[in-house]
């Protein structure tokens, strides 16, 4: 490394899996130092997710209980309705969350939909909330609108390596990805983009999804990393329990020290991670997570646990901050 908390864009593999694989005391001393040059390290920004469309989704994504592929016993709902949406941003902001992200188990968003979606970005915003939305790949038209609805995060993750890709997802590309993240930023709405830990990957595709975000033009400014959640009737069902929860922890260690200005949000997996886990990925540098009893589709610690948790560890919930627009 030449400059711990440097912004850089030009990380090379060798240098990565190096701070990967460094000694777990050093990894978390120097990430936690970066964290501490552009963050308070007693403030969590929390973000609430809702499935505005579940299930019934065309894409083979191998980890997802809503791909029509696989028999996950989950129900296909229709959209919600706006005014659903509004009750639950209510519900989330009187629990003290900042941001909804609204997430649809979609390949990219049908003509028909799209205005309710603009409906809602405008709903949730005015109710003094940060918006996200994920809703799969966009066309130009799409995220120029989204743009002027005032949406302030979009979120599409890698989820993996380039080489790792297709053994996960054969629907789309890794480089399809790579241009939705591209037309979003361009229209400058802020990028939430991370991945899956515990799919199988090896250490270098978890250093080679990191160097993918690190060396972006712009950092994303939102870098959800998510331990797999394994569902029933998919095809990594049975990766169950493989993570080891220190080798999480070095992942969000190592994002942190690439993208030392990213909020690195601790994602899906808080289930499998127990209080004094979590509280290491704090002190790694996770600034973030979702908060709530639900994910999209499957379970999140209760509010009042994270309350308790953040009262043990002296922690803050981010009061409403505007969503950052200049991130690197
Ligand atoms: N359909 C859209 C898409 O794929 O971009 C938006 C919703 S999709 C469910 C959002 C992200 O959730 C995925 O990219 C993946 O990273 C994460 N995710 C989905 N299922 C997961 C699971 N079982 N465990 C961990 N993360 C998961
Ligand atoms: C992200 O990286 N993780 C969130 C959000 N972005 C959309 C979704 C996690 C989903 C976990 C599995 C489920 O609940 O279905
Ligand atoms: Fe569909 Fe998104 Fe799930 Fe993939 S991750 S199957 S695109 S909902």
């Amino acid at each position: 490394m030449k400059e711990l908390g440097e912004i850089r864009h030009d990380w090379t593999l060798a240098e990565i899996k190096a701070i990967m694989g460094q000694p777990f005391n050093d990894l978390l001393f120097q990430a936690h130092t970066v964290h501490r040059m552009h963050f308070d390290p007693n403030e969590v920004q929390v973000s609430t997710l809702v499935n505005i469309k579940s299930g019934g989704c065309a894409e083979d994504c191998a980890y997802c209980s809503q791909s029509a592929r696989y028999d996950t016993g989950l129900e296909k709902q229709k959209m919600m309705a706006v005014q659903e949406v509004l009750d639950k941003a209510m519900q989330a902001k009187a629990k003290g969350s900042t941001r909804l992200c609204m997430g649809a188990a979609w390949r990219n968003p049908n003509k028909k939909d799209f205005p309710v979606v603009l409906e809602m970005v405008k709903v949730v915003r005015d109710l003094g909330m940060e918006t996200c939305m994920t809703l799969g790949m966009l066309d130009d038209e799409q995220v120029k609108q989204l743009k002027e609805a005032g949406l302030d995060y979009y979120n599409h993750n890698l989820d993996t390596s380039e080489a790792y890709y297709d053994k996960v997802i054969t629907t789309r590309s890794f480089q399809d990805r790579l241009d939705t993240i591209d037309k979003v930023q361009q229209a400058g709405i802020n990028v939430c983009s991370g991945g899956i830990i515990g799919m199988g990957e090896q250490h270098k595709d978890r250093a080679e999804l990191l160097r993918t975000f690190a060396n972006m033009a712009h950092h994303p400014g939102s870098v959800p990393i998510n331990l797999l959640v394994p569902i029933e009737g998919t095809p990594l069902e049975a990766m169950r329990g493989k993570t080891d929860a220190f080798e999480f922890i070095r992942v969000i260690a190592t994002a942190r020290l690439l993208m030392p200005k990213s909020y690195v949000r601790l994602s899906a997996g808080r289930m499998e991670l127990n209080d004094q886990a979590q509280a290491m990925c704090f002190f790694a540098g996770a600034n973030s997570i979702f908060y709530g009893d639900k994910l999209l589709t499957t379970d999140n610690p209760e509010a009042d646990h994270d309350q308790q948790l953040f009262a043990k560890l002296g922690l803050n919930m981010q009061a409403q901050v505007k969503a950052q627009r200049d991130n690197h």
